[in-house]
This record gives C-alpha cells, structure tokens and sequence, in this order.
C-alpha cells in the first residue's frame, strides 16, 4: 500500500504498512483500484457522451468511498468498484491504461496528488448537495474532465492551471451546498448548544450530512428520545428546520479523533452519515451504524432507497433498548460541560454587517482571524487552542469545521455585542467565510487581500485541500497553515506556492501573531 492523503500520514511521508487512520494495505489497495475504476469510467463516458446523472454519482461517491475515515470495507468498496466496472462496461469502455498514481517526477505526483485530494473533497460537498436534489452541471463536469487530467502528461504550468481552474469550480460546488442546505433546512441562526446529556434514550448523529439528520428527527418525533449531535454536526443546531426539533438536544463530546474514548461505554447507537470514522473499540461497537459512503466490516448498515429516503427504525429501536443514561449526565469530564454557540453562518454575519464594519472602522476590532479547518491527534494541534486565547482582545475569530473544538468551549468575552468566537459552520461552511471577507472588501473599497483578515488553518483530510485550492484560486495570500505541510507537497511545489501565494507553515503562536500583527 501506499496512502499519504491525509495530515497524519506515517512520518509525514506516507502509510506504507498500515494507515495510522487504521485503514488496512488491502484495503488501501481497493482503493487505489476504485480510483483507477473512476478515472476509466470518467474517459468513457467523455469519449462516448455518455454522461448522465447516473455516471456523475458513481465518479462523486465513488471518490468520497475513498476519502480518509469513510471506508474501511474492503467488501463494500470492491462492490461499488464492481458497479462502476459494469457502468463502463455498459457505455461501451474497454480497459483503457491508467497512470501509476504515486510512480514518477516528484514534483508531478505531488500537483496529480494535490488535483486528486481535492476532487475527493469535492466530491463530498457535490453529494450532500445531490443528496438535498441540489446538482450543477459544471461541477458534475469537471470531475469527468478531472479524472481524466490526472490520466495524462502535463508541465508544471499546466497542472498548476488545471489545480487553480479546480479551486474555482469547487467555490462554486460549496456555494451550490450552502444554497442547498439554506432551501432545505433555513439560514442559520446563532444557537446556543447543551452539552450535558439528558437521561434517557438518545441517538448521536456524526458526520456532515443534514439530510440523513433532519430524516432522523422527524423519524424519532414524539418518541421519547433525544438527538445529539457529534463533532461536525455541531452546526446543525443553527438550522431553523432542524432546531425547529426540541428532541435535538444538545452535541454529544468533541472532535473525530476523541471518539473512541467518549463513546466508550456509551448506552446509545452512533450513526455515522460521513467521515471521521475511527476503527472501533468493542464497548460501543454494536450500537455503531454507517450509512451512505460510509463502510466498516461488520458494522450495521443503513441503506436509502433511490430517492435517499432512509428507515431508520433499527437504530430507533435500538435506542430504546439500551435506554440511554438513567440519570441527567454532566459531560464535564469530556468537554467541561460547557454551552457552545453556533449558527454564525454568512447570513447572520452579513445580517450584522453594519456593526462589524463600524467596529472595524472606530477601531474597536482592529483584526479577524480566521482560525479553522480539521481537527486531529497532531500534538501540534494544540498551537490553535494557544493562538486563539493569544489573540488580543480587539480581535473576532471566525471559525469553522472540526478543529474549533480546540478552543470554542473557551470564553473570549464580546466586542459590542458580537461575541469574539463566530463558529461559521462545517468544514463547507468555509464558503461563508469567503462571502463574508468578500464583503468587507466591497465595504472598505479594498482586496480581501488588503483586510486585517488572516486565515489561519489546520488541514487533516481532503476536504481541506479542496478548499485551500479554492482560497488559493482566489487570489487570497498569507494563508498559515498547519500542523504540518503536508506529505503530498513537495519541496518543489512547496516553493511555488510560496512564492506565488505566500503560504506558510505554522511556527509558534505568539511568533505568528507578532508577524500577523506587525508587532516585531
Ligand atoms: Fe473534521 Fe473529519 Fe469536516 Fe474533516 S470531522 S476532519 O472529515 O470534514 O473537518
Ligand atoms: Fe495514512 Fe492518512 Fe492514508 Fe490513512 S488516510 S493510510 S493515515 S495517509
């Protein structure tokens, strides 16, 4: 196997034996297969004009089954292979040669590595987009011409082209998402969230998608059990259509990585709708269930029919079995027991424009920070807690995705009314941060690149490349990013990126926030 996809790849290089994620060679192997699956699929149906909705959804779930902590069944992963080898096989494709993915000039694996991450993170943001009846057919387009790209030759240049065409395209996947998930379910709105937990039958929902949790809420109504969310559900709350449910009751602990230590014991079922799913630990492995991409070997599975309508009687059953805690439980012990706000989303930000502009103008924010992205075991991590209680009091911080559990349960107090942490959202929700420094721009009749805006960012998976090549395709610069660069970037495109973008590794909390600040 090989695998250095992800932020904790063995020694910052690559998994050669096994994934530090706990993914398996063969299935590694698998996965490598289905990819080459997709890129024949892709070119078939380009060749032949066979495209339809059908072959979009193969080549966009099949390149979320392979994104990190979605997947680790080797026999569901080799059944949806099977379907796209039928797929080409029914338009007529033969099986055309596919490029040794990770074999070649450094600097070209590591731009078709970067291309190909961030198609796998678009992919998850064109699926929960489809799975709310939202597609767009430049997106779905570009990952035929995408997969098909990475099958060839290309200059440098040419591949730094193609990487920055894709940034822009995946805005506008983000933007399709956030028009998808505001149709569906509302505006979010800012919200304040339990995270103590209620005695009695409950369920904890994981991962990104909206859909399958508003499908469980109006499935458990009236039925005495509590819905809480976990770890990038958080922004759910926010949602008028969702909190609209009294029974969504509060977030269940924090980030991904910390799952096999708060559910343990747990006398509650765990629905994982996406990533980050971690191998399990056999106390809480029978109330485990996937759904959708998701897979693990053994562990129940939740199918939707055509239209993605899911039963989820088993699990709604299940929680009654297991009758949740027998008193109300204070999480103290897991994440201090403290209220998270949420919802802070463009519409709410922009709705406060006025006052954000004002602050900005007498000088009573004289910075905003964006300090988000994905949420990991790094002992690095830790820089974003410390950088973000550094930060001086006449600063905001906008966050977003998994990573602000490392410092959202902290009180930084308000600046005239506002308070100084804004969680924006999911990962995705990094279209709302755009918007947002868009609009300040427009305000103060400058650049984005010209605010007191700096973006912060740690990056795990490949979510996060795609959105740091979108940053990147629109011209934002001074990106810090962390915990490390990652293994996928060469030195030679390393340098390119600094150059051409200023990009830069994180340092230390204080020594970037003096540079930031202009302070030394
Ligand atoms: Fe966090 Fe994991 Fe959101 Fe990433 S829950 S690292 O996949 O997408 O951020
Ligand atoms: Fe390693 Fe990450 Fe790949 Fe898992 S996803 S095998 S941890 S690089």
């Amino acid at each position: 196997m090989f695998c250095f996809q992800c932020q904790q790849t063995a020694g910052n290089q690559g998994c050669i034996k096994t994934g530090v994620c706990g993914k398996q060679p063969s299935t590694a192997n698998l996965q490598d297969e289905l990819v080459a699956e997709l890129i024949r699929l892709a070119q078939t149906a380009l060749d032949n004009g066979k495209m339809s909705h059908e072959t979009d959804d193969l080549l966009m779930d099949g390149l979320f089954t392979t994104l990190t902590n979605v997947n680790f069944s080797d026999s569901a992963i080799k059944a949806f292979t099977e379907r796209v080898v039928k797929m080409r096989e029914a338009l007529g494709g033969g099986n055309i040669p596919v490029i040794s993915l990770w074999e070649g000039d450094t600097d070209i694996v590591s731009l078709r590595s970067t291309l190909l991450f961030g198609l796998k993170g678009m992919a998850a943001y064109a699926h929960h987009s489809r799975n709310l009846g939202l597609r767009d057919d430049e997106v779905s387009g570009w990952f035929y011409k995408g997969l098909t790209e990475i099958n060839k030759k290309h200059t440098v240049q040419e591949w730094l082209e193609l990487i920055m065409e894709f940034g822009r395209i995946n805005f506008k996947c983000m933007q399709m998402l956030d028009t998808a998930n505001t149709e569906a379910y509302g505006t979010p709105v800012p919200t304040k969230v339990n995270t103590d937990i209620k005695k009695g039958p409950f369920i904890v929902v994981s991962g990104h998608d909206l859909r399958d949790l508003a499908q469980l809420l109006a499935q458990t109504e009236g039925k005495g059990i509590n819905i809480y969310t976990h770890s990038e559900m958080l922004p759910a709350h926010g949602y008028p259509g969702l909190k609209k449910y009294p029974h969504l009751a509060g977030n269940f602990g924090t980030a991904w990585q910390s799952q096999q230590k708060e559910f343990e014991d747990i006398p509650a079922p765990v629905l994982f709708t996406t990533n980050c799913l971690m191998p399990w630990r056999k106390s809480y492995k029978d109330n485990l269930y996937t759904t959708s991409v998701v897979g693990y070997e053994d562990i129940k599975h939740i199918e939707g029919d055509e239209h993605g309508n899911k039963d989820f009687t088993p699990i709604i059953e299940h929680a009654l079995r297991l009758g949740g805690y027998e008193h109300d439980r204070s999480m103290s012990g897991i994440n201090g027991g403290h209220i998270l706000t949420t919802g802070f989303a463009h519409g709410t930000v922009l709705a406060n424009a006025d006052k954000v502009i004002e602050a900005v103008k007498s000088g009573a924010v004289k910075h905003i920070f964006l300090v988000g992205g994905c949420d990991g075991a790094h002992p690095g991590r830790n820089y974003y807690t410390e950088f973000v209680k550094q930060t001086p009091m006449d600063s905001l911080i906008l966050t977003l995705a998994c990573g602000k559990y490392r410092f959202n349960d902290i009180d930084l107090g308000e600046i005239n009314g506002l308070p100084r942490i804004l969680d924006m959202g999911q990962c995705n929700d990094a279209y709302s941060a755009i918007k947002v420094a868009a609009a300040l721009a427009e305000a103060f009749g400058c650049g984005i690149n010209e605010l007191p805006l700096t973006l912060v960012l740690s990056w795990y998976e490949q979510k996060a490349v795609c959105i740091l090549l979108t940053l990147l395709s629109l011209g934002i610069k001074g990106i810090y990013l962390g915990p490390t660069f990652p293994a996928f970037i060469s030195e030679g495109v390393a340098r390119v990126l600094t150059e051409q973008f200023g990009l830069q590794p994180i340092t230390a909390p204080q020594q970037d926030l003096d540079a930031i600040l202009g302070r030394r």
